[in-house]
């Protein structure tokens, strides 16, 4: 692999944010308001973790760029919109969003709350509407990305977070409610990326899910993490808001020391999971670290 990682995390990113733009309705398509902040709060902005790391499964299975172009939006799509009704006063009440405004503070609440709804609804039709893929595996990808977003997937994690405020959870508990909220769609963006390109054998499947898993859980440690070590500024979103509304993360359980070593953990947890795959998951590996080690 001559491309060295910036250079190819910079190249997945560009050529995301392409087929995003492209998959969005046009801003002046009717209804203009609603596309335009749909079109807002899903371009120009993110680190597009979870594209990348579609992408960088993908070349474990020898996946097509096009199919990939499809599963990394689809994934990006119920992402934002989980932002988007994630930062409305209803939930987690926020009016910074990628170093910007978010979506019902620059438009309003209600289109706030349609830009949700069709950006996860979109998400389903970009999967739907590809022609790379034999239609039984494009019907899994639907399957798989509509587990990990539903009620046993990010919106359960996200009435678990709700209803924690102020509690005291267990290391389990806290497991269980970041494996849904933030994990399930970080696994599913790995498993539609594998899925974009050869069946791969159960055991090569196993081994990506724990890949999977650890890294969904890493991103999430380490999210607690900055949310008390980094600046406003440098995040783009309001920082310290975990323990400003007295929510359980991994630094109030472990305390940072703790939390840090944690991370390392997994992290070493993680790439010990790509073994199995040789130099087909070097991206895989260079995002699990990114992931450990991202300042933002
Ligand atoms: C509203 C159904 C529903 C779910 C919301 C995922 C989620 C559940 C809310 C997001 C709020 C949040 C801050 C979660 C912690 C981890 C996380 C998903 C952070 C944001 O993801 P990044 O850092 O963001 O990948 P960018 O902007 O880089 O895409």
């Amino acid at each position: 692999m001559s491309q060295n990682f910036s250079d190819w995390m910079s190249d997945v990113q560009a050529r995301v944010e392409t087929a995003l733009s492209s998959a969005l309705p046009a801003a002046e398509s009717i209804p203009a308001r609603l596309h335009q902040a749909m079109r807002y709060s899903t371009l120009g902005g993110g680190k597009r973790v979870r594209p990348l790391l579609a992408f960088a499964a993908g070349e474990i299975t020898g996946a097509a760029p096009e199919a990939l172009d499809a599963a990394a939006c689809a994934v990006e799509c119920i992402h934002v919109y989980s932002l988007v009704h994630d930062d409305l006063p209803c939930m987690d009440d926020d009016v910074l969003r990628r170093g910007r405004p978010t979506c019902h503070v620059e438009f309003d609440e209600p289109t706030a709350l349609l830009v949700g709804d069709s950006l996860q609804t979109l998400a389903f039709e970009i999967l739907a509407r590809q022609k790379n893929l034999a239609p039984a595996r494009q019907v899994e990808m639907v399957r798989v990305l509509a587990v990990a977003s539903g009620s046993c997937g990010m919106a359960g994690g996200q009435a678990i977070d709700l209803d924690s405020v102020g509690k005291p959870l267990t290391q389990p508990e806290l497991e269980l409610m970041h494996a849904l909220k933030t994990g399930a769609l970080i696994r599913a963006a790995i498993l539609l990326g594998a899925l974009c390109g050869d069946a791969m054998p159960d055991d090569e499947r196993a081994a990506l899910d724990r890949f999977a898993k650890r890294a969904g859980l890493l991103f999430q440690v380490v999210d607690d993490i900055l949310d008390c070590t980094a600046s406003t500024a440098t995040l783009g979103k309001t920082a310290g808001k975990d323990a400003a509304a007295d929510k359980p993360t991994y630094v109030s359980l472990l305390g940072l020391e703790g939390a840090r070593r944690f991370a390392g953990e997994l992290e070493t947890d993680a790439l010990n999971s790509l073994k199995p795959f040789g130099t087909r998951s070097q991206r895989l590996a260079e995002l699990a670290a990114f992931i450990a080690h991202r300042k933002f």
